[in-house]
């Protein structure tokens, strides 16, 4: 009778590695074509170590971006780019605080420190970023009385910035999702990605998120909901 080495070395290598638990091949299964979009979300400088609104290891996303990126040929990037005395700072409501939220006329605000002011160097994206064939810069939250997480839709919910137009005339289907913070612009673009009818990915080690009074766990829930899928990089394949 033949030994269980004996069958496996008959089998020989394709039969075996169908025997294999599933996930040994979950490595690198996905590969972004032309109809595939990166979207690069807010890695600026006020976001990351030392800036005004700096998110917690918000510069790990940094490497893992640009090797990302190079799977692309669709690259879109955000910047987060308020006026002075934006109505989404602290600094311009009397008593109110960093973190703490307020009613406004389109719905629930939190409050931040004053960031990424158009023009200054908190506002510029990263100087560690190395993604050269980057298409587009979509700047949003400009508008002076009305924030815009969303790379898509302002948080008025009708505002838009142009974003969904651009990449279904690029003919893109499906958006990979990365940047800072996880919780706040990352997930209101994804959202607003699936209301746009985009297949969307987030790629959880290419963000960091801000983490205020239970966001991340919520924003996480809301897009499983939503059916963002929820990946690591290690699942895209990048040709070295
Ligand atoms: C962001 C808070 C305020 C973000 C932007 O990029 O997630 N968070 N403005
Ligand atoms: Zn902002």
């Amino acid at each position: 009778m033949l030994n269980r080495r004996q069958i496996l070395a008959a089998m020989g290598t394709t039969a075996l590695a169908s025997l294999a638990p599933s996930t040994t091949f979950a490595a690198a299964t996905i590969k972004p074509d032309d109809a595939s979009a990166l979207l690069v979300i807010d890695v600026q400088n006020c976001f990351l170590p030392g800036g005004s609104l700096a998110v917690k290891e918000g510069e790990q996303v940094v490497p893992v971006i640009n090797k990302m990126a190079k799977a692309f040929s669709n690259v879109v990037m955000t910047q987060d780019w308020h006026t002075p005395g934006h109505v989404s700072f602290a600094s311009a409501h009397s008593g109110k605080k960093p973190f703490e939220t307020i009613d406004l006329p389109y719905g629930k605000q939190v409050l931040w420190p004053d960031h990424c002011v158009q023009g200054t160097d908190g506002a510029s994206l990263s100087k560690d970023l190395s993604i050269p064939q980057a298409e587009l810069i979509i700047r949003k939250g400009f508008h002076k009385d009305v924030d815009s997480y969303s790379a898509f839709l302002e948080a008025d919910g009708k505002t838009t910035t142009g974003l969904a137009a651009y990449l279904k005339s690029r003919k893109v289907k499906r958006v990979f999702v990365a940047g800072l913070a996880t919780d706040f612009c990352v997930a209101w673009t994804a959202l607003d990605a699936r209301k746009a009818g985009f297949e969307v990915y987030v790629v959880e080690d290419a963000c960091r998120g801000i983490d205020n009074q239970g966001s991340l766990a919520k924003a996480w829930a809301d897009m499983a909901k939503a059916g963002v899928k929820r990946i690591q990089s290690a699942d895209i394949a990048v040709s070295a």
